[in-house]
């Protein structure tokens, strides 16, 4: 039976990966932060919390992730755990490059002294590319971070390449675009939207408030995207890979179709900071743009090119993005009830 560990393995990611891994055979570890109120994690709602081995566990603790590699022996290491929110790291910029930079060479130093076949995976991100040099984003691309998540991550993908070339280690870096689900963090777009609407839908009447409506994202579904991480560290040669569907789609046109998936038929009037949409059906506002949702700098443009994925690891993303917003939609319209 192989042995694996993740980092962040309460996350969206992390619960699907776990689930994954669980179905696989795999007996799973995770590490685990401290909560004041641990009841109805993800792990819960993919009913696997009984499942996994959980260990208390912080990405800013080097000695604590030094035992945790020597006690428990794992085949693969998911390095999944971050502070995820871009718009979070301007107020946490020194935290955010200790958690998401930092912390990826303590581990594969750590790994390098005391375990180093073990096969590891860094979670690295289409943020990296963010001012886009390339349209669509390949490996290739160079990187053009635009946020302190998106500089940190940078960090985190090169030491993990750098300990990949100088040490020959199994060690392979995730570009993966945004991918979302029913258990995406409520502060992203896709749940804020799909939450926002949700409320409405069940006669709520507080609008929902957004930023820039412009922005354009590549979006699939979390559980095609922690197969493909699988997949990355079941090939002889480690490498890194971009996972993404291919596609963009406006924050607009995002909430469009969510709203649709929920009976609305919109109405969109005025630009910027003054765009609003209303439900023709029950003449009710519905979403109005807020400024102080704007980022310091924004990453305008995301759309990727999955075709070496395609080709070496045989991974396609599943899940269109009409789908996934009437999935997320229907998940939290139901989950209201
Ligand atoms: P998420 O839902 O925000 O989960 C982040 C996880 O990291 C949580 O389990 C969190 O624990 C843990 N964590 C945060 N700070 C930690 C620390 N100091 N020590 C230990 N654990 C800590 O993120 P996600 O969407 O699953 O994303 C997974 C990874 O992929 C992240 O590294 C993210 O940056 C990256 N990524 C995500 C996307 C995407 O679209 N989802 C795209 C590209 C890359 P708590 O539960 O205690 O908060
Ligand atoms: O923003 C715009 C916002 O916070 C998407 C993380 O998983 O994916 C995620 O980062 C876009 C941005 O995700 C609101 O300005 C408008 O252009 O959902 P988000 P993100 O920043 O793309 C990448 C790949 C990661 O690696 C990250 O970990 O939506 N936007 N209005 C808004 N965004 C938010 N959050 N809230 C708004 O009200």
């Amino acid at each position: 039976m192989k042995k694996a560990f993740i980092t962040g393995i309460t996350g969206q990611d992390g619960a699907y990966l776990a689930k994954l891994l669980l179905d696989k055979g795999y007996e799973v570890h995770g590490g685990v932060r401290r909560i004041s109120q641990p009841e109805n994690t993800r792990l819960d709602i993919l009913g696997v919390s009984n499942d996994v081995h959980l260990h208390e566990f912080d990405l800013t603790e080097h000695n604590n992730i030094f035992r945790v590699i020597r006690d428990i022996e794992m085949d693969e290491f998911y390095n999944l755990a971050a502070q995820s929110f871009v718009g979070s790291s301007w107020e946490l910029p020194v935290y955010t490059a200790d958690v998401d930079g930092m912390a990826v060479v303590r581990i594969l130093d750590t790994l390098r002294t005391i375990r180093p076949e073990t096969r590891f995976y860094q979670a690295s991100t289409s943020e990296m590319f963010g001012l886009v040099q390339e349209v669509p984003q390949s490996e290739t691309t160079r990187l053009y971070p635009r946020s302190p998540y998106g500089v940190a991550k940078v960090y985190g993908h090169y030491i993990t390449m750098n300990y990949r070339e100088s040490f020959g280690m199994h060690a392979s870096s995730g570009i993966l675009f945004n991918h979302e689900s029913p258990l995406r963090g409520k502060e992203f777009v896709t749940r804020k939207i799909t939450l926002g609407l949700a409320a409405l839908a069940h006669g709520g009447d507080q609008p929902v408030e957004l930023g820039n409506m412009d922005a354009k994202r590549d979006w699939g579904f979390a559980q095609d995207y922690v197969e493909g991480m699988w997949r990355m560290l079941q090939q002889d040669e480690a490498d890194d890979y971009v996972l993404a569907t291919g596609v963009t789609t406006t924050i607009r046109d995002f909430f469009t179709y969510a709203a649709e998936a929920l009976g609305m038929d919109l109405e969109w009037s005025g630009e910027n900071e003054n765009e609003t949409a209303t439900d023709r059906k029950t003449g009710k506002l519905v979403m109005k743009v807020n400024k102080k949702f704007y980022r310091p700098a924004e990453v305008d443009l995301l759309i990727g090119d999955p075709s070496k994925a395609q080709e070496k690891l045989g991974w396609k993303a599943s899940v269109d993005i009409q789908n996934l917003a009437q999935m997320m939609a229907k998940s939290d319209f139901d989950a209201h009830r």
